[in-house]
C-alpha cells in the first residue's frame, strides 16, 4: 500500500505504509495565513504537557490521535499510546535538556494535553505555536487541522471549526536533520528538538484586523510622513480608524475589499540606539481593536554609507546565537536581557542574530533598549539549492519572518543567508529571496553573510550585486593562518556598496592562558581581535562588523578534548558569566568608535 490511508477497521494496515506523511501535506501554516497579534490579548497553552518519543512515527502512520479504542462492533481494540499516562514536560522546551537520554535524540515526539474553551458565537480562535523545531503537525479532538515546515517562525492555525468546549490537542513535533529543509543537515550549531516558543490562543471577531504595517515613510528625508497600510480578514468594504495619541493622529481609513492604505502627516520623534522612542499606536475595524508599540526611523544606503535617518553610522556589532547552557534555544526573557546588557557593555549599537530568526521578544527588547539588529534565515552552507521545495520552505521562512517583525524599528536588517558557494543555482535562489525581501518590504536593507573568493582573495561574489550591504565572513588569523591576506584582500577589493564584516574571530577556551601564538588560548583570541580591528578601522567601506560571536555555544562538530562540543569563539562564556580578553578589545574599540575617533 502506497498511501497513507490505513484501511478501516484493520488496525495493523499502517505498517505496510510507507508515505505516511503525504496526507499531512495540506493545510500548511505559512506566511499568509499569519495573523498580526500585536499587543492582543491571549490565553497561554504553555504549562505540562504529556510527551511520547515517536522514533518511528507511529503517531502519524497509525493516527493515535483518532484515539480508536473500539472497532465498529464494539469490542476492544489493542493501542500503542497512552496520551494522558505518559510523563510530562513543562512547554515550551528543548526536549534536550529535560532528561540525559533525550540530549541527542532526533526524531519524533507527540505532545498531547487537555484544554477548556467557552467557544464563543461570531468568534474566531487561533492557535499560535512560537516554534516548533522543524515540522509540526496539529490535531485536535481527532481531526488534522494543519503542520508548519521551519523550526524557527511561528505558526498559525484557524482552529475554530475544531473545537469545543472540551478539547483534546495532539502536536507532533520532528526535528530530524534532511538535506532538503532549511538549514541542511549540517551546520555548526546544535540542533535541539521540540516547541521551544509559547503556544498560545487568540480570540477574535469573526471579520478582524489580520494585519497592520506602521513605518515612517522616508523617501523625501522630512520624515514627516507615516505609512500605514491594514488588512482586514474578508474582503470588505468600510472604515477603521487609525489612532496614534502622542502624535495628535486620529485617522479613519477607507477600507476596500478588505484593504485600505493611508499616508498620514505627523512628525514623530525618530527612534535611534540612543533615543529609542516607541508610539502606542491603535487600529480598530467594526468589533476588533489592535494595538502596538512601534518607532519611526529611516534607514538606507549611500554609496559606501549606511544612513539612519540620514545620519552616517558605524555599526558597532557582535553575532549571537540564541541558547543558554540551561535552557537551550527556549531562553527566558530574563536570559535574553542579560544579552542585550551584555552587547551593551561591549559598546554594541548592533547585534547580528545568527543564523535563524531568533524569538521575537529579542526585537520587542531592541526595540524598547536602543539596539539595532540584522536577522537572518537559516540559508546556511549546502543547502539544495536545485530544489523547488526547499525554495519555497526558505522563502515562506523569509517572509514569515518579515510578517513577525515589520514594525520592529530596530531591525534594520534581513539576512537571505551564511556563507553558500558562488555557483549559479545558488545565484538564482539567493538573488530571487533578495527579490522576495525588498517587494515585501522596502524599507529595510537586504544583505547576506558571503565568503572571500579564495583563489585570488578578493570580494568578489556574485550575490553582492542585488545586496543593499555585502556582509564578508573571514577568518585571517584563525583558518585563514596568515593574516596577511586580509589586508591584502580589503585593499584588492572595491565594493561600490557598504561592507559589513559579519564574522572574524577565533577559539579560546575560557581561562586558558599562554602566548599570542598558541592555538585555544585568551591571548591567541585577544590578538586575533587586536589584528582585525586595527587592519579594518582603516577601511572606508567597513561600515560595521559582527565578530564571531558574542558567547560560547554547543556544537555537535566540535570533539576535540578542549572544545568539549562546543564553539570556543565566544567573547564571554557558554554560562555568560566571564569575560575573555578579547572581550575587552573590542570594547575598547567601539568605546573609541562610538566618541566619533
Ligand atoms: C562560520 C560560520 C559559523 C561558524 C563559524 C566557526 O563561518 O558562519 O556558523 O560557527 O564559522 O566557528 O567556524
Amino acid at each position: 500500500m502506497e498511501t497513507g490511508a490505513a484501511k478501516e477497521g484493520y488496525i495493523q494496515s499502517d505498517i505496510h505504509v510507507t508515505k505516511y506523511t503525504d496526507c499531512y501535506e495540506n493545510r500548511k501554516a505559512a506566511a499568509q495565513t499569519m495573523i498580526y497579534d500585536g499587543m492582543r490579548q491571549r490565553q497561554s497553552l504553555d504549562g505540562l504537557w504529556h510527551y511520547g518519543i515517536d522514533q518511528y512515527d507511529t503517531c502519524l502512520r497509525a493516527k493515535w490521535y483518532e484515539e480508536k479504542y473500539y472497532d465498529d462492533n464494539g469490542l476492544q481494540l489493542p493501542v500503542d499510546f497512552s496520551f494522558d499516562e505518559w510523563p510530562v514536560m513543562q512547554l515550551p522546551c528543548c526536549w534536550n535538556l529535560v532528561k540525559p537520554e533525550l540530549f541527542l535524540y532526533e526524531g519524533s515526539m507527540v505532545f498531547t494535553r487537555k484544554f477548556l474553551l467557552q467557544p464563543k458565537e461570531g468568534e474566531r480562535i487561533y492557535l499560535k505555536i512560537g516554534a516548533a523545531n522543524y515540522i509540526c503537525r496539529v490535531f485536535i479532538n481527532k481531526k488534522f487541522v494543519g503542520m508548519h515546515r521551519g523550526g524557527s517562525t511561528p505558526a498559525y492555525f484557524d482552529i475554530t471549526d475544531y473545537v469545543d468546549k472540551e478539547n483534546r490537542i495532539v502536536i507532533t513535533v520532528d526535528n530530524t536533520r534532511r538535506s532538503t529543509q532549511v538549514p541542511m543537515e549540517n551546520t555548526d550549531w546544535f540542533n535541539y528538538g521540540g516547541i521551544y516558543r509559547s503556544m498560545e490562543l487568540f480570540f477574535v471577531p469573526d471579520v478582524f484586523i489580520r494585519d497592520m504595517s506602521v513605518s515612517l515613510d522616508g523617501g523625501d528625508r522630512t520624515y514627516r510622513t507615516i505609512r500605514l497600510k491594514l488588512k482586514i480578514s474578508q474582503p470588505v468594504d468600510g472604515q477603521a480608524r487609525f489612532c496614534i495619541p502622542e502624535l495628535s493622529v486620529d485617522e479613519l481609513v477607507e477600507i476596500k475589499d478588505g484593504v485600505g492604505e493611508l499616508s498620514i502627516a505627523a512628525a514623530p520623534r525618530l527612534w535611534e540606539p540612543d533615543n529609542p522612542v516607541l508610539y502606542d499606536v491603535e487600529a480598530r475595524f467594526g468589533e476588533d481593536a489592535l494595538s502596538d508599540r512601534i518607532g519611526f526611523r529611516d534607514i538606507r544606503v549611500e554609496k559606501n554609507k549606511i544612513l539612519l535617518n540620514g545620519q552616517e553610522i558605524f555599526l558597532r556589532g557582535v553575532s549571537c546565537h540564541e541558547e543558554s547552557v540551561a535552557n537551550g534555544k527556549a531562553l527566558t526573557d530574563q536570559e535574553r536581557m542579560e544579552t542585550i546588557k551584555i552587547a551593551r557593555e561591549l559598546g554594541c549599537n548592533f547585534m547580528r542574530l545568527a543564523h535563524y530568526p531568533h524569538h521575537e521578544n529579542m526585537a520587542r527588547l531592541a526595540d524598547e533598549l536602543g539596539l539595532l539588529l540584522w536577522e537572518e534565515i537559516p540559508v546556511y552552507w549546502a543547502i539544495d539549492f536545485d530544489n523547488e521545495a526547499t525554495y519555497e520552505d526558505a522563502e515562506n521562512q523569509l517572509l514569515e519572518l518579515i510578517e513577525r517583525d515589520k514594525n520592529r524599528a530596530s531591525v534594520i536588517i534581513w539576512s537571505v543567508g551564511n556563507e553558500n558557494l558562488d555557483t549559479e543555482s545558488r545565484y538564482r535562489f539567493m538573488s530571487s529571496l533578495v527579490r522576495t525581501a525588498k517587494k515585501a518590504d522596502s524599507g529595510r536593507l537586504v544583505s547576506a553573510a558571503c565568503l572571500v573568493d579564495h583563489e585570488i582573495n578578493i570580494i568578489n561574489d556574485r550575490l553582492g550585486d542585488c545586496l543593499d550591504i555585502i556582509g564578508i565572513n573571514e577568518y585571517c588569523g584563525w583558518y585563514q593562518p596568515d593574516f596577511e591576506k586580509l589586508p591584502d584582500l580589503l585593499q584588492k577589493s572595491n565594493p561600490d556598496k557598504p561592507v559589513i564584516i559579519t564574522e572574524f574571530g577565533a577559539d579560546a577556551r575560557p581561562g586558558h592562558r599562554g602566548s599570542i601564538t598558541e592555538k585555544w588560548t585568551e591571548d591567541c583570541q585577544a590578538h586575533i581581535y587586536r589584528q582585525q580591528v586595527a587592519t579594518l578601522e582603516k577601511i572606508p567601506y567597513v561600515q560595521g562588523m559582527t565578530p564571531w560571536i558574542l558567547y560560547d555555544f554547543r556544537c555537535p562538530r566540535r570533539l576535540s578534548m578542549l572544545q568539549n562540543y562546543y564553539n570556543l569563539k565566544g567573547l564571554c562564556s557558554a554560562d555568560k558569566k566571564s569575560r575573555k580578553l578579547a572581550f575587552s578589545v573590542l570594547q575598547e574599540f567601539y568605546h573609541r568608535k562610538s566618541k566619533g575617533n
